[in-house]
């Protein structure tokens, strides 16, 4: 099989890429010491987290004169993500530290007066009628960064370059770029589904380079980030010692009646193969109850994910668990190093449930003070904000006033159905909802954004499994607290609960378990309604 070869110098998710390129029928060899650059015919540069410490490890590393050099050579060379940004001189993130220079001018960062930052989902990069390695007009590609190149139309056109751009609330900017020998990506091609992986395609077999520039025609572009669907799977063993799929009602995972056996939807490998062949824009996990008993290397999470990773190009989270922990033969094991065996066996981000909890009591108790030790802290600290969920378990609790607490309260449409109580304010809880903190959730979001978080997975006890709908006045509260993105979770029962989510929040992204997992309906279904709604979404490619 033909080779290309990867450089080993970043931390993050690897696997999937090398998944990527092994299903297009190559094979990777690792760059491991700058002299090995020398070797190598097709290079790619793949990078997460921050600009300066990617740029800083290369050129700490010595890499960077080795990959000018492979370049100057006329070799292929392909970045993805922070591996575009490295291209550039520079970036607003890290502003003193210098970039590969191949492009004049800097990087910036999204504004966030009016939108979630990270971009974060599904959007376009619109080559505008000209060839850029197979990328198309009606395709959607996986994005996740706070940093990008605002595009000006003519300006890297002028100095040879193709590029091809995306658009974000009314913000333009450079979604992929080649000019001779070089192509990079700002989005993940390997995250990308079928779309991702035929630009990887292009670039493996050159005849992305070969066709650079031809006018092409096709169907009109169409806009930009699409509404995201996320199928979760909450996993855990049941009696009989397998892994399963299983689904709560309100967190309640135990049939009722005889038997009282855990709930088992299916095998997890598989559904998640499932959704992302409906069409699923991100696959979650959740790992509700942790195995104590074993050793944190084997835990059963981790295969999961490898075996997941070889047949699902879409982003995926791991949840449960994330947290300083003491392994069976009693070493401490930081929650940092705990990612990092998820993040290589296939995982996108991480979620974090119960230790944020803690964390932001912990934040709050010290007047707000950050000691850069959190869970959340150090993880995003070494993969980027965009490498870590908070997962968030609130519950309603009904107050006759407002001020009979010191809570964040809203007046709520559905008064307590007992008392008669127009106000509520939604309590975090721990341990999968058996243990209710005097914390709301507004309090622990605005925490875990300042610690780090690049995403708030809002999940919420009352409604979920309920099949009754998304808990609106929830998710507005959230939504309006924090400029990160948010998923709304629990209590998705058909199409129109998706659509009304979208319609009447700001939300980024919605979620849904049970609808799927009873195949009451398919994620295809959901999303055709939201389509036939006037609503963007990507529809898978087969
Ligand atoms: O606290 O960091 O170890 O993380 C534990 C994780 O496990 C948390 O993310 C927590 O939400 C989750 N979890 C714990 N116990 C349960 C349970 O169900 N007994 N599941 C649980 C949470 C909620 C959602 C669910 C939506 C949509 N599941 O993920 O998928 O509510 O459901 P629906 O569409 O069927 O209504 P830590």
């Amino acid at each position: 099989m033909p080779t290309v070869h990867l450089l080993d110098y970043v931390a993050g998710n690897v696997r999937s890429l090398v998944n990527a390129i092994e299903k297009v029928g190559y094979t990777v060899e690792w760059v491991r010491t700058p002299e090995e650059v020398a070797k190598a015919d097709k290079l790619i540069l793949p990078g997460v987290g921050h600009f300066g410490h990617c740029l800083s490890q290369l050129s700490s590393a010595g890499y960077l004169p080795a990959i000018q050099a492979h370049i100057d050579a006329g070799k292929p060379f392909m970045g993805i993500c922070v591996g575009l940004q490295a291209i550039f001189e520079g970036s607003v993130e890290d502003p003193e530290v210098p970039g590969l220079s191949c492009i004049k001018g800097k990087l910036n960062r999204f504004d966030d007066t009016n939108k979630a930052v990270p971009h974060i989902g599904w959007n376009s990069a619109n080559a505008s009628s000209k060839s850029l390695y197979d990328l198309r007009p009606e395709s959607k590609y996986y994005y996740v960064h706070s940093y990008k190149y605002p595009y000006i139309a003519g300006e890297l056109e002028g100095q040879g370059w193709t590029v091809a751009t995306g658009t974000y609330g009314g913000e333009v900017f450079v979604g992929a770029v080649a000019k001779g020998n070089i192509f990079a990506t700002q989005f993940h091609p390997e995250k990308s589904g079928v779309a991702g992986l035929r630009v990887i395609r292009a670039f493996l077999n050159g005849e992305g380079a070969r066709t650079l520039g031809q006018t092409v025609t096709g169907p009109a572009p169409t806009g930009g980030l699409t509404r995201r669907i996320i199928a979760c799977l909450d996993v855990r063993t049941n009696d009989q010692g397998d892994l399963v799929v299983t689904k709560g009602d309100q967190y309640d995972v135990r049939e009722k009646g005889e038997g009282n056996d855990v709930r088992n939807l299916g095998k997890p490998v598989e559904l998640a193969k499932k959704y992302y062949e409906q069409g699923a824009d991100e696959v979650t996990f959740l790992n509700i109850t942790s195995f104590r008993d074993l050793p944190v290397a084997d835990v059963p999470m981790l295969e999961i994910l490898r075996r997941t990773s070889e047949t699902v190009f879409v982003p995926l989270t791991i949840g449960g668990g994330i947290r300083d922990t003491v392994d069976t033969d009693g070493t401490k094991v930081s929650a940092l190093e705990i990612a990092t065996m998820y993040f290589k066996s296939g995982a996108d981000k991480v979620s974090i449930g119960s230790d944020a909890v803690v964390a932001a009591e912990e934040y709050y108790a010290s007047g707000r003070k950050l000691f850069g030790n959190t869970a959340i802290e150090q993880i995003s600290r070494a993969y980027g904000n965009q490498a870590v969920v908070v997962s968030v378990d609130p519950k309603r609790i009904y107050v006759p006033k407002p001020d009979a607490t010191r809570h964040n309260i809203i007046k709520t449409e559905f008064p307590s159905p007992s008392s008669g109580d127009e106000y509520c304010w939604y309590a975090c809880t721990i341990k999968g909802g058996r243990e209710t903190r005097d914390l709301d959730v507004v309090e622990l979001v605005q925490a875990v954004e300042a610690m780090g978080a690049g995403e708030i997975l809002l999940n919420c006890i009352d409604k979920d499994g309920t099949n009754s709908g998304f808990d609106l006045e929830l998710i507005r509260q959230v939504k309006a607290s924090v400029k990160i993105p948010v998923i709304a979770s629990s209590g998705a029962g058909n199409p129109g609960h998706f659509e009304e989510v979208f319609d009447k929040t700001t939300t980024d992204a919605a979620l849904g378990a049970g609808i799927f997992h009873r195949e009451e309906y398919t994620v295809k279904q959901v999303k055709d309604h939201l389509a036939d709604k006037g609503l963007e979404v990507r529809l898978f490619e087969g």
